[in-house]
């Protein structure tokens, strides 16, 4: 019997599943070199078939917020199987996550429980266009929103990195009736939705990027596309699979609402937190509907929809668009999703995640850019809270096509000298890096170190 190293591994798994991984940016098809297996995941490190160490930026592609494994995550876990793996009836975890999603996102006054991103955004879409009884919907070049149908067109995530943004599989006739439009161009959403009247029944974006690279929109872009839904009658959904509870507790929603608050006349420099978050309440920035998974299922999987009571409640078994899941609100997803949510209200720290989040995304951030700046390589790197990315280009990056201006090549380059030191990022130019808590302390300095040496001798 071969030692189980990630060759002989990976060598087995290319013989049974397609490409050898279950989700295609695993391959490192776009960086080069086969991928490692991975045994083992805590705090910020991966620990990999062959031993070896990681210091992770991937993250689980988002969830592990608290790091992998988490003690307390664990242990929700372990308490929850004690009980059953999956009843297949309404449970009393599931209104717990219903209550706790509820109270973090002002926004959404009823929620569904299902089983991926993926199904969270295709629900969505089903139910706006039930709704508002139109089929087109408008979605954003190298916005991802997991791989339905109407979903997989100029799409970013794996489907870039491989070079398949529009996927086989997809009719023409289901494709003709998504439109899809440039990231943070107003002008040209208010050009579509004049020259569709009557006929769109969403748009769904990911309101800060993570599946081009991570993008940020532009001042005023988000309450744009707010305000221009509003006026034609169709629903605004937020993607917020991955930015949900992990740059703010609202998600996106939540940072423009605490800007708005920070901006309003009423809110003087002077102003309190408590006063900014009474202001916040009053101002609400509310899309219609929001997606939402990972990290609400503390690394089990999971995905959730929720928004306006009256939108919901088109839902079967109350109203005509049917959604439904065998595993939806599975209590062993439910525990550790609640277990996370907790634990950003209270880590035990003292301090909120989200603060110390930032530091290390700009930690992270300051060092790349001084070490690309020493080596005269131009590179954009946008940073939130703890999410990232390194585009090597010297064009602002806000959308697709600038994107597309980074050098995936040197990319690659970087990715494979990071890896070969002990550093995972995302394998892919077009994918966003995410940091965790278990971060803080020797990973984030001994990572910035490593990242600046494999800059260094590019
Ligand atoms: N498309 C996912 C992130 N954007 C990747 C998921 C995975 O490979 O696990």
């Amino acid at each position: 019997m071969p030692a189980l190293t990630s060759d002989t591994l990976f060598t087995r798994a290319l013989q049974l599943i397609p490409g050898g991984v279950n989700s295609p940016v695993r391959a490192f098809r776009s960086v080069g070199g086969a991928p490692f297996l991975v045994k083992a995941a805590r705090g910020a490190t991966l620990v990999t078939a062959d031993d070896r160490e990681l210091i992770d930026f991937v993250c689980t592609w988002g969830p592990a917020i608290h790091g992998h494994n988490h003690p307390v995550i664990k242990a929700a876990i372990a308490a929850a199987l004690e009980n059953g793996t999956s009843f297949g009836t309404p449970n009393p975890s599931e209104v717990e996550m219903a209550e706790l999603i509820t109270r973090f996102v002002p926004s959404i006054q009823k929620v569904r429980m299902c089983n991926s991103g993926t199904e969270a955004t295709m629900s969505a879409i089903r139910l706006a266009r039930g709704f508002t009884q139109r089929d087109k919907i408008i979605k954003f070049a190298g916005c991802y929103h997991g791989h339905s149908d109407s979903l997989l067109i100029k799409a970013g995530s794996g489907a870039l990195t491989h070079g398949h943004p529009d996927s086989a599989g997809v009719p023409a006739s289901f494709a003709r009736e998504t439109i899809v439009l440039p990231y943070n161009d107003a002008a040209s959403l208010d050009a579509a939705f004049t020259a569709n009247p009557g006929q769109i029944a969403c748009v769904i974006l990911e309101p800060y990027c993570g599946n081009v690279g991570f993008i940020m929109p532009d001042a005023g872009y988000l309450a744009a596309v707010r305000a221009v839904t509003a006026q034609h009658g169709a629903l605004l959904i937020f993607d917020e699979v991955m930015t949900g509870f992990r740059l703010h507790k609202a998600g996106v929603q939540g940072l423009l609402n605490e800007e708005l608050a920070a901006t309003h006349p009423a809110a003087s420099s002077s102003a309190s937190g408590s006063e900014l978050s009474a202001l916040n309440a009053q101002l609400p920035f509310a899309p219609d509907l929001t997606c939402l998974g990972k990290i609400i299922g503390g690394g089990l999987p999971v995905g959730a929809f929720g928004g306006r009571s009256d939108i919901m409640d088109y839902l079967a078994p109350l109203g005509p668009v049917y959604q439904a899941g065998t595993l939806s609100g599975n209590p062993l997803a439910m525990a550790a999703g609640i277990a996370a949510l907790r634990l950003l209200e209270d880590d035990g720290s003292g301090t909120s995640p989200y603060t110390r989040l930032d530091r290390l995304g700009r930690q992270l951030r300051d060092a790349v850019l001084a070490a690309t700046r020493a080596k005269g390589i131009p590179a954009q790197v946008p940073q939130c809270g703890s999410m990232f990315s390194i585009f090597f280009t010297a064009t602002p990056v806000r959308d697709y096509a600038t994107a597309l201006t980074g050098d995936a090549k040197l990319f690659a380059r970087f990715f494979r000298a990071c890896l070969a030191r002990g550093v995972y990022l995302a394998p892919s130019a077009y994918e966003a890096g995410f940091i965790s808590t278990a971060h803080e302390g020797p990973a984030i300095d001994r990572a910035c170190e490593i990242m600046s040496q494999a800059i260094a001798e590019l």
